[in-house]
């Protein structure tokens, strides 16, 4: 009988400290334009600050650093999959685009930014694959999240996405998705909408 207490009381003990393993690696980034230095390129203050693949690191990383609410204004957090750079020139964002959802609400910002973050990493879309990451900005006009995914061309599977990503972060407002290749031209025509 002590015997198999002493047992329960182990694996009970090792199933607290075992990590949760995610299915993949995730990268926060930072990026603060609130003091460009003149003339300094797009990225210049462009950081990646941590990767991880557990669940207790990222709640830790969340609830101590990446609360959109902690941004100054024109500043962004991002989650990108480990390996992909949240830039249009990153191999695997270059044929991509982008869902927009804007908010003119601080909190409104920050509740779908968490159940985004909660998506990605819990792999609750269908087409995870084509998913870079998201991005939170925090803008003077309107803050805004934005869904970065891989081929823009695709439309089957960004329709796919952005439908599931509206009913992740509760929105019946439509949103737009925006090619990469037509921001570069600052050509602001959305390609889809759902
Ligand atoms: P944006 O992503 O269209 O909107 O970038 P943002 O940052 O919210 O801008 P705002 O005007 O609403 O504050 C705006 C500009 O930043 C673009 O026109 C580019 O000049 C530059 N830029 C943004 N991104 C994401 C990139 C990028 O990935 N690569 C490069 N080279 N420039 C970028």
């Amino acid at each position: 009988m002590a015997t198999d207490g002493a047992a329960v009381e182990v694996s009970g003990a090792s199933a607290e400290q075992t990590p949760h393993r995610l299915d993949k690696k995730w990268t926060f980034w930072f990026d603060n334009q609130s003091k460009p230095k003149q003339g300094a390129a797009w990225g210049n203050n462009l950081r990646d600050v941590y990767t991880f693949d557990t669940v207790e690191e990222f709640w830790c990383l969340y609830d101590h650093v990446f609360k959109p609410s902690k941004l100054p204004g024109n500043a962004d957090f991002h989650l990108f999959k480990a390996g992909v750079e949240p830039k249009w020139e990153d191999p695997q964002c270059a044929n991509g685009g982008k869902w927009t959802v804007t908010s003119s609400r601080k909190a409104g910002l920050e509740t779908m930014w968490l159940e985004t973050l909660m998506a990605l990493i819990g792999e609750q879309f269908d087409d995870a694959d084509e998913i870079c990451g998201v991005v939170a900005s925090v803008r003077q006009r309107q803050d805004k999240l934005s869904l970065w995914t891989k081929n823009a061309a695709n439309e089957a599977a960004q329709m796919s996405i952005g439908r599931k990503w509206k009913e992740i972060i509760d929105v019946t407002d439509k949103i737009t998705y925006n090619f990469h290749d037509d921001s570069k031209t600052r050509t602001s025509k959305g390609r889809y909408s759902v």
